[in-house]
Order: C-alpha cells, then structure tokens, then sequence
C-alpha cells in the first residue's frame, strides 16, 4: 500500500512502532523495520550514550529506514537530538512536549521529523514550524495522554494542517486502520499491539497482563497534577490513584513511579511496576512475530477499503 507516508520514509507499509520508553529498543524497532513498517527506538528516559548504543545495534540488524524517539522530558534530550543526527538516523519522532529547538538541526541534516500532538494547536505550530509529518494520538494510548480521542482528533488536524497525518491512539488491527484512512490519516502508528510482539524484549509477565486485559482495564493517573499516564490497573494505580484523590503532593506520587516501567518491563513486575497499555489492550489477544501482525492488518485493511 502506497500513502505519502510509505513515500517519505522509505518503507512497505504505513505502520509505524511507536516509540515505547524501555520496549522499544533495538530488536524491536529493527522487527518491525524489517517487516515493511518503520521501526522506532524509544529513547525514553535513558541516557544519550545508551541510544547512540542502540541506534549502531539497530543498523547490524537491518538496513531499511528505521527512528528514534526523543521523549523531550529527559534530561539528556540535547544531547540526544546530536547523537541522532551523528549517527545519521533517517527519522525522528517526537513525544511529550514540543520539539521546536531542535528542528533547524534535523532539518539541515536532512532528517525526517513528526512530532507527536494531541492538538490542533499544537499540530498548527509544528507545521509553520516546518516538521514532514504529524502524529495526532488521541487519550486511548498507553503512557502520556492528552484528551481528545482518536476519533475526534485526527479529523480535525487532517482539517488543520496540509502536511501529511499519522493517526494513533486505538489502533491494533486492520479495521482500526481502515478507520484511520477514512479519517484522512496516511499512516497510523500502533504501541500496545507491538509490546506483545514475539520480537519484543518485555518481561512475559507484562506481555501477558496486557493479552489478558478486558475493554476497561485500564486507569490514568496523574491527571490532578498535569501529567496523565494511561496504564493498565494494579496495586500501583490503586495506591497511586487514593494518594491522588486525597490531595498528596506531586513529589509524593513521583516517588511511587520512580523506576516502576522499568520494574514492569525488565523485572515483569505487574503489582507495583506501571504497564503502561492503551484502551485496545482489550482487544490484543495473541503473540505474535512483526511479519505476522502486519501482513494480518494489512489483508484486513485492504480488504475493508476496497469493499466498503
Ligand atoms: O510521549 C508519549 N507517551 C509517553 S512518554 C512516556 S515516558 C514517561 N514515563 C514515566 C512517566 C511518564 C512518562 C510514556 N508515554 N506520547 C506522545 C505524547 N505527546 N502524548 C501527548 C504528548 C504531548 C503533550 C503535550 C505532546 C506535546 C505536548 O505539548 C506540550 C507543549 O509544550 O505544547
């Protein structure tokens, strides 16, 4: 399938990974970049000589167009944005704040940049800000949320912006896909369906909380203090969410999250680690390799376009 998307990054299929703090390191973004769609390694929180690490891991592995994903709260988010273009990474996605200090660089560099918003506005001041895509996720995503849904936001940054949109937030199969085109997306970007990809290095305990998840299992915390993270409900969010309501301090309720995606991810801490997952957990229901996940949404996509 042919979009403007598969044109400007040089990949098979508009499926692109999302760029998951800690779950998207380097066998998974090269999984799904070898598969067709583009992989992304989620710098996350980590530091910039460990994402110089993955980056070099990623291309022993495979030489089709891969990411990275600057998450702009980290600390070392300058220092990130210099070793991308360094190692010459083809395309940058952005999350969690506003990318604009580092588009004369990437630019210039040559990089293909799309920011991930969750509103017009945003979306608007990315674009005269001169970004090739955007990524408009809507609050069913897992980790940091905005408000507006999929459904509704990504019409109306197709409506805003003249450069191409990426739609995520909900998307885990070829219908929610199909959905996206008919909405004027011209790629969608998908996380919790890749979390449980067989390529992917995340705790079996985590995998399996997430296959198992009902249509309402999911919680989010933070929203008190601004900072909005979707996951799946545990003892964690229980505790989280009482502190919460009962007025602690945001310092407070940092504590209890320092550290606790890694414990998720890594350790397959599923009582006090956070497992971050989108609405769609619900409907994620087998493990499988990246090939496999995305040659069934594209047949389910393209069935659905043609007859529908
Ligand atoms: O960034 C994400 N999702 C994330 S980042 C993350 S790391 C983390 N780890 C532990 C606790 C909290 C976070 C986990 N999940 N998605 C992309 C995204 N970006 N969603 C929403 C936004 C966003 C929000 C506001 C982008 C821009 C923005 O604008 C701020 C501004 O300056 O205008």
């Amino acid at each position: 399938m042919k979009t403007k998307m598969t044109e400007l990054f040089g990949i098979d299929y508009p499926i692109i990974q999302g760029g998951m703090a800690w779950v998207a390191e380097y066998h998974l973004a090269a999984a799904v970049s070898e598969a067709g769609g583009l992989g992304i390694i989620g710098a996350g929180g980590a530091p910039a000589s460990f994402v110089r690490e993955q980056i070099q891991k990623t291309k022993e592995l495979t030489n089709k167009p891969f990411g990275v994903n600057v998450m702009l709260m980290n600390p070392e988010a300058d220092e990130i944005a210099k070793v991308i273009v360094e190692e010459g990474v083809r395309v940058v996605t952005t999350g969690a704040g506003n990318p604009g200090k580092y588009l004369a660089a990437w630019k210039e560099a040559g990089i293909k940049v799309a920011p991930v918003v969750a509103s017009v506005a945003l979306a608007r001041m990315m674009e005269r800000a001169g970004v090739d895509a955007v990524i408009a996720e809507g609050t069913e995503s897992g980790g940091h949320i905005g408000s507006a849904t999929t459904m509704t936001l990504v019409p109306q940054v197709v409506d805003a912006v003249s450069i191409p949109v990426i739609a995520a937030g909900g998307i885990a199969d070829g219908r929610g896909f199909a959905a996206a085109m008919m909405l004027g997306a011209e790629a969608v970007q998908m996380g919790t369906r890749f979390v449980v990809a067989k390529e992917s290095i995340v705790h079996e305990n985590y995998k399996k909380k997430i296959l198992a998840a009902k249509d309402i299992d999911s919680e989010v915390t933070g929203m008190t203090h601004g900072h909005p993270v979707r996951q799946i409900r545990n003892n964690m969010t229980r505790e989280y969410l009482k502190l919460e309501k009962a007025g602690a301090p945001f310092e407070e309720l940092e504590q209890l999250t320092l550290g606790a995606l890694r414990k998720a991810v890594v350790e397959g801490d599923t009582v006090g680690g956070t497992l971050m997952a989108g609405q769609i957990a619900g409907m994620v229901k087998e493990e499988m390799t990246c090939a496999e996940m995305m040659q069934e949404i594209m047949t389910q996509a393209e069935t659905l376009l043609k007859c529908k």
